[in-house]
């Protein structure tokens, strides 16, 4: 037994969120370290180059980085690769794409697409995340205009639909492929479950997940989800 292990991140970073929901399904025993959002990569130089959250760091101090290898690796690791060995791989492969691809550029517009979204979302980051003293005024007053004026706003123009369209959109696309199962993986989650369920859940703490609401199929799958995390 060497050290408990860690993971930095961010608590509003929906690839961080991908590998919480796993650590807590197989009720890990990980500490999770907050990093500052405005030095991520002077706080997680520690683990080389790579300079982004999420970090894990396991029991012989070794570290991996990027949440869907990462995703494979504490599976295969703590969990026998139980997950992946579930249904078709090639399945597997092909949706893990197309969650990573698209799931992940739908945070950004529904967090920031419009002023006021922008307002909300950075009001309560600045209340939730680590910041220095700082760092915490640079962010309220810095961070919003960069989000919605100069990202999310382009995002949103360029895709044509409104931040919640897009959202029901792909949790129809998704919850779509299930085959009549009530999850991705069938009668029980894989790791492309836990892959959405973390983008959806990374909107979770902000008033905008509201407009998720009323997707039905997306809020039973969100909802299963959440019941099989342990301690849930
Ligand atoms: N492909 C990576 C993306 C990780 C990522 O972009 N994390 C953001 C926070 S949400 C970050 O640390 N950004 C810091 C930077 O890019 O400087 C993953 O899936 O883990």
């Amino acid at each position: 037994m060497g050290q408990r292990p860690t993971l930095h991140i961010l608590y509003s970073c929906p690839f961080c969120w991908k590998v919480r929901g796993l650590i807590e399904h197989l009720d890990m025993d990980v500490d999770y370290v907050p990093v500052n959002g405005m030095k991520i990569r002077k706080e997680v130089a520690f683990a080389g180059d790579w300079g982004k959250v999420p970090v894990f760091t396991d029991e012989n101090g070794h570290h991996i980085v990027d949440s869907t290898p990462l995703l494979r690796h504490i599976d295969a690791t703590y969990n026998d690769g139980k997950l992946a060995a579930l249904g078709d791989a090639a399945r597997q492969d092909e949706w893990m794409t197309w969650v990573d691809t698209h799931m992940s550029k739908a945070t950004v517009p529904i967090l920031y697409g419009s002023l006021g979204s922008a307002l909300k979302t950075t009001t309560r980051i600045s209340k939730i995340e680590k910041f220095g003293f700082l760092s915490k005024r640079l962010y309220a007053w810095a961070g919003f205009p960069i989000m919605w004026g100069i990202i999310a706003r382009k995002r949103v123009k360029k895709d044509g639909r409104t931040p919640k369209k897009l959202w029901h959109d792909l949790l129809s696309e998704f919850t779509g492929a299930f085959e009549g199962q009530p999850f991705f993986g069938g009668d029980q989650p894989d790791l492309v479950d836990f892959a959405a369920f973390g983008y959806m859940r990374s909107v979770f703490p902000f008033p905008q997940f509201d407009q998720l609401r009323d997707h039905e199929a997306g809020m039973a799958w969100y909802n299963g989800m959440s019941g099989t995390l342990r301690g849930a």
